[in-house]
């Protein structure tokens, strides 16, 4: 944070809110023939699928269609935490022909309570947790303890065990797998993409459980794991709720404000998290077909929330919480109450718009949004929110 508030003050980047460039959001409802959208079932069957479309060409990747098989198998299973839950590390092995790819993950599943429970499935963008770590070593990032004790059993992967967080490691991950060794098309998915789709095999698990409600299970991740846990449930529509913390630019923050990290830093710090279409829109980000208010619609009608914090400028809050705002015209033709609905009914208030105190959670109907005092990171105050707005939706 700090070399990035030097970089910024070098003009760098853009820190100032009244330099922000003025823009036109693509309106989520507009299908590509021009025409609106006004009922769920035009939404879902014709402009969803064109979104999605749209997402994975110029910011995701295509996921590939080849055939394959998905096995899992417990590697070990111990009584954690006082007993209050077991805990089980687990292997997922995708087959495809003779050849196989596999990666680690644990489950920790409460006792004592009456099941099935609703569940979270943790995009570990940090390091691999083995039960033993993550059950005796407290660490907000994954408080396992926290997780049980509120009645939710908690899966999590390390994000490179499916695809490593290189550049330079596509050979060696899930996706390279996938093409049998051939090197990635330009409209091929990339590791955000390979990332939310290991978060999906996960979820395959948790339908296996007869302890887990597997209809209740949100996706949660922090910064890249934040921008990878949107797409995660925009990709599978199994998932109930996706939560993204600091995910900023990619994630939840509006490209189209360049405010903090911007496409052109983020595709050459990351080339291997988004197509290299995205690069094309670096400092003209006001033509990108999509915005990332349009990736929190693809969520709905489920349940989406947002966290930022004040101090992280980099992920850029205000643009969080607008790309929330401005992805209400979605919920509302699907019928349910969203954060901006209040907005959109009026748009003079748009210039307004601001997000709410700090450390002080705004839920409505399926969003929820709150902006934590402080710097980047998955705290504590952020799990607690955002475990109380799961509770309304999922208990
Ligand atoms: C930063 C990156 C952000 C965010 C963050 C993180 O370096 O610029 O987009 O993803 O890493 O994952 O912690």
């Amino acid at each position: 944070q700090v070399v990035q508030k030097l970089a910024a003050k070098r003009g760098e980047f853009n820190y100032d809110e009244s330099k922000v460039p003025t823009f036109q959001l693509p309106d989520p409802l507009t299908m590509n023939d021009g025409r609106t959208v006004s009922d769920a079932a035009t939404w879902t069957n014709t402009r969803r699928p064109e979104l999605m479309d749209l997402f994975r060409h110029h910011v995701y990747g295509h996921r590939p269609t080849t055939d394959y098989s998905v096995e899992f198998t417990q590697v070990s299973q111990t009584e954690v935490l006082g007993g209050t839950a077991i805990g089980r590390e687990l292997k997922a092995t995708i087959k495809i022909d003779d050849r196989t790819f596999s990666f680690p993950f644990v489950v920790f599943i409460p006792t004592g309570v009456d099941h099935p429970v609703p569940a979270v499935v943790l995009i570990n963008n940090r390091y691999f947790t083995p039960v033993k770590k993550v059950t005796e070593e407290y660490d907000s990032f994954i408080p396992v303890k926290d997780l049980i004790d509120r009645g939710y059993a908690v899966a999590s992967f390390f994000t490179s065990d499916v695809d490593p967080d290189r550049a330079d490691g596509y050979a060696e991950g899930i996706r390279s797998f996938f093409a049998n060794g051939q090197p990635p098309t330009d409209d091929a998915w990339r590791s955000l993409s390979a990332w939310g789709f290991a978060a999906s095999k996960v979820l395959d698990h948790l339908e296996t459980l007869d302890t887990v409600d597997a209809t209740k299970v949100a996706v949660v991740g922090h910064s890249r794991g934040g921008k990878t846990s949107l797409w995660a449930a925009a990709e599978d529509p199994r998932f109930a709720i996706g939560y993204s913390n600091h995910s900023g630019c990619g994630g939840a923050a509006l490209s189209r404000r360049a405010f903090g990290e911007t496409v052109a830093r983020i595709t050459s710090s990351f080339p291997h998290w988004f197509t290299p279409n995205y690069a094309k829109f670096a400092g003209r980000e006001n033509e990108l077909p999509v915005d990332q208010h349009e990736l929190i619609g693809l969520i709905a009608p489920r349940g989406v929330y947002v966290a930022s914090a004040d101090e992280d400028l980099w992920a850029d809050p205000r643009g969080e919480y607008l790309s929330l705002v401005e992805s209400a015209p979605v919920f509302a033709v699907l019928g349910k109450q969203s954060i901006g609905q209040d907005v959109m009914k009026d748009p003079s208030l748009r210039s307004h718009v601001n997000p709410p105190a700090l450390d002080t959670p705004l839920v409505v109907g399926q969003t929820g949004y709150h902006i934590g005092s402080g710097g980047h990171g998955l705290k504590h105050t952020d799990w607690k929110l955002f475990l109380d707005f799961a509770d309304g939706l999922l208990k």
